[in-house]
């Protein structure tokens, strides 16, 4: 798996010296470091008024109307060492500030980072970050730091919710607004008499990815516990990420065949919901780093992969659960009234075990954000200086 680890940001806020190429400028800065911008890509990034609008934050520039060969008529340095460009034809002038230009230097090529992520250790089980329902609630520093964890190792339990109905929207909406879905912006996980989920029975649920047969996954799941007076029901959590790693190291065909074979997942409730997506069990980024982890036992439609690939396919999907449901990746907790698991839904597979109606009720709520909103939201929370 390689990484092009976006370049650290260097303390250089002036432009000392500018080369003139036929289609770039190199730019020196004062700490000596040296960029390219092309012309065409400063003309493209033009700050001023006519190109983005001042209070839209969208671009008004229209890189299809600019001449492939634009160059400057004249480039110059200010006084505070921004770069000062009048071009050739419409006499157009940009203002690049150097700060700016030295942040958006693409020198160092591709930039596809991956999230500070930690991977289970096999074996030995991890102990789930935790924090207090008030403190995220109340404090940005802690919701930042809650949200870091669950980014960082996939998972965090909030502790002493009340355990009044809807509170899991709440905290939720503390981070973004909800996902919705045809099982509604808000769902209780009860057993129940006509269930259009294996979730709403007592049955167990061997670990899984939600609405696998959607072609965006629900990014962020939130469990709360509201009441738990029944015998068995224990969560289950299993990394993904930790899986998927464990079987290119171990089984490196059925990993490729995991990454290149896209299955068909498909949830039809016969009520006006049919919902059907193809897509890989495994998803890597552009940079090769697992992405998204797909898989749910009860959503997996009937492979059709051609005759001389079927076997292998299964035998692939096989050592991908059989690793999933080794023991090796997993934790498994009890929930207790006022728990509220939390989790990446793109990485972590949640299950839990069989529980007895007849023993007590058992009764949770829970909701969904997209990862989108999720990042959007620590990017936020980072910019006003809550690190
Ligand atoms: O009952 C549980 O613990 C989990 C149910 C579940 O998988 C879900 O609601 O998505
Ligand atoms: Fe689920
Ligand atoms: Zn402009």
């Amino acid at each position: 798996m390689t990484v092009e680890p976006r370049a650290p940001a260097r303390p250089r806020t002036a432009v000392a010296g500018i080369e003139r190429r036929s289609d770039r400028l190199l730019l020196t800065f004062d700490d000596g470091a040296t960029s390219t911008f092309h012309h065409l890509w400063l003309r493209d990034n033009c700050p001023c008024p006519s190109c983005r609008h001042q209070s839209v934050p969208e671009r008004l520039v229209d890189t299809q109307s600019i001449a492939e060969d634009i160059a400057p008529a004249k480039v110059d340095i200010s006084p505070e060492g921004d770069v000062l460009i009048v071009w050739t034809g419409d006499e157009h002038r940009s203002r690049f500030d150097a700060a700016w230009l030295a942040e958006h230097a693409y020198d160092d090529g591709p930039r596809w980072t991956v999230d500070d992520r930690q991977l289970w250790a096999a074996g030995s089980p991890m102990s789930p970050p935790e924090v207090a329902y008030d403190s995220i609630m109340q404090s940005d520093v802690d919701l930042l730091r809650w949200l870091h964890d669950i980014r960082r190792v996939g998972v965090s339990f909030v502790r002493g919710a009340p355990t009044v109905p809807g509170t899991v929207a709440a905290i939720a909406e503390r981070v973004a607004f909800r996902r919705n879905s045809n099982f509604g912006l808000l769902w209780d996980v009860v057993s129940k008499p006509d269930p259009d989920s294996l979730a709403y029975t007592a049955h167990a649920l061997a670990p899984h990815v939600d609405l696998v047969s959607r072609e965006t996954l629900p990014g962020v799941q939130f469990l709360h516990c509201l009441v738990f007076e029944a015998t068995g029901g224990d969560t289950i959590l299993v990394d993904g990420f930790a899986c998927a790693a464990e079987l290119a190291r171990t089984d490196p065909a059925s990993y490729d065949l995991l990454v290149t074979t896209p299955l068909p997942w498909r949830y039809r409730d016969g009520a006006g919901t049919d919902v059907s997506y193809r897509g890989p069990m495994i998803r890597l980024d552009p940079s090769g780093s697992v992405r998204e982890v797909r898989y749910s036992n009860a959503l997996l439609a009937p492979l059709d992969v051609p005759p001389d690939r079927t076997l292998d396919t299964y035998r692939a999907v096989r050592a991908f659960v059989g690793i999933v449901r080794s023991g090796r990746f997993e934790i498994r907790a009890r929930l207790q009234p006022g728990d509220v698991v939390c989790f990446d839904n793109y990485r972590i597979l949640h299950g839990r075990t069989e529980f007895d109606p007849n023993s007590g009720h058992r009764h949770l709520q829970g909701c969904y954000i997209d990862r989108d909103d999720f990042l959007s939201r620590i990017r936020t929370l980072e910019a006003s200086g809550h690190r």
